[in-house]
């Protein structure tokens, strides 16, 4: 066993006050909130994915990272896993997720990978049993293998169809055997670069036919956790076809999957797509179909998904109170899709990133909640929409146009404008953050 981590201690709660690096100012996961632990709020969950598998490249240079468990055996499969409940250990967090790919290496035939995957899901599931955080969600890497570069169910070749969803059914199968709480698809390269080759119809029809499949087999293997997809809406492929969940809401209903899926957000692709992270919550939740987020953000200025752990409480604060709105999660949690930046190179770094990341999402989603248990803002917004209130104007909404251009008339209606008041909102949100 290796002492990557070696010297850190265990991170506890010590207060705002605390000036210490190791401590938690603002996540104490046993405070209480409307009866429920700050840990059972907010279930925390760490990537494994950027933690312990990636390598710290940019288009410009390859790895940074100098991890004694990269490559590509078994042993040092282990050794990564090893390390990463170390850190959850010292971080204490109740939850992680994975992708095939990031926890053990792929063999030569898909049989030598899926028998590699069930040797390591009972490796991660002994250290699960002795005390290790609960599996959030597990997910299948369809992307980074250069047989997935035009897709994976969504590939011209018929081939890598079958060979993505052979690789999503062990995954499936790991999941369910480490009691995961979800499954996630983010449509890794489901999407096109040109329509000059792209039978976009065809993909399209092929994505909707391969979930419909997931669904069926979670049925079959008595899974009952949530199936998720995890929206983006560019970025490998220049039109992804899970652009944002306005997108994916059109395609579930389209297959007939509005009740079978829902939604895992991440904050930096609701960007990408143009949305603010809120708006994307709040429109999965007017839906019925909000799930679990990603809560790491973009940079603003650079145009792409930069991955970085969330410091911004008000922003924060605003998708929790969406969040909290919707009810909470159930079986959702917050994870950290989250990288380093590339020179962040010590052990070190990776703990204190996710120090900082727990503390701005404790702040924030206290911030939330005491906002909507006031009941300021919600005040405000019912009181724009009382004119609806009126048995008249409800009627309105099971009438005829006619009906109502007769009654507008003979009532010579005059509609007065009132003022949308959102600087006012805006400060009654600054007295929260
Ligand atoms: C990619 C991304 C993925 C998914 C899981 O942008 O967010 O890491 O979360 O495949
Ligand atoms: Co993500």
């Amino acid at each position: 066993m290796i002492d990557f981590f070696k010297d850190i201690p265990e991170i506890a709660y010590e207060g705002p006050d605390s000036i210490s690096e190791f401590a938690f100012r603002h996540y104490d996961p046993d405070e209480i909130l409307d009866g429920k632990s700050m840990a059972d709020h907010l279930r925390f969950g760490v990537a494994y994915w950027h933690s312990f598998a990636w390598p710290g490249g940019d288009p410009f240079g390859g790895q940074t990272f100098d991890r004694p468990w990269f490559g590509d055996t078994m042993e040092l499969a282990k050794m990564k896993a090893d390390v990463a409940f170390e850190m959850f250990r010292i971080l204490g967090q109740p939850y992680y997720c994975w992708h095939d790919a990031d926890v053990r290496p792929e063999g030569d035939t898909l049989a030598e990978s899926r028998s590699r995957m069930e040797e390591i899901t009972d490796y991660l599931g002994e250290k699960m049993e002795a005390g290790g955080p609960k599996l959030l969600w597990g997910t299948a890497n369809l992307f980074t293998n250069r047989r997935f570069m035009s897709g994976a169910a969504t590939n011209p070749d018929p081939e890598v169809f079958a060979w993505s969803a052979a690789t999503v059914k062990y995954c499936m199968n790991a999941t369910l055997k480490l009691g995961g709480e979800n499954y996630v698809l983010w449509g890794g390269r489901e999407g096109y670069e040109t329509l000059l080759n792209t039978d976009l119809k065809r993909e399209r029809e092929q994505a909707g036919r391969f979930l419909c499949m997931v669904v069926d087999y979670a049925k079959k293997i008595g899974f009952d956790g949530q199936i998720l997809i995890e929206p983006k809406p560019q970025e490998p492929t220049k039109h992804q076809y899970d652009f944002d969940t306005a997108t994916v809401y059109g395609f579930l209903k389209d297959f007939g999957l509005e009740n079978e899926v829902k939604m895992n957000l991440e904050q930096g692709h609701a960007i990408l797509a143009g949305h603010s992270f809120e708006h994307e919550i709040a429109m999965a939740a007017s839906l019925g179909i909000f799930g679990s987020i990603d809560m790491n953000r973009n940079d603003y200025q650079s145009g792409w998904d930069t991955d970085q752990f969330p410091n911004n409480m008000p922003e924060v604060a605003l998708a929790y109170y969406e969040i909290l709105k919707a009810g909470g999660f159930t079986t959702g949690g917050t994870n950290f899709d989250s990288k380093l930046r590339r020179q962040s190179l010590d052990p070190v770094d990776l703990i204190l990133a996710h120090v900082g990341a727990f503390d701005v999402c404790a702040r924030g989603y206290k911030a939330a909640s005491k906002m909507l248990a006031d009941g300021a803002l919600t005040a405000q917004v019912n009181a724009r929409y009382a004119g609806w209130d009126a048995p008249d104007a409800k009627a309105m909404l099971t009438s005829s146009l006619e009906d109502i251009a007769a009654r507008a008339e003979a009532e010579s209606i005059q509609p007065e404008p009132r003022s949308g008041r959102q600087e006012r909102l805006e400060n009654i949100v600054n007295r929260y953050v």
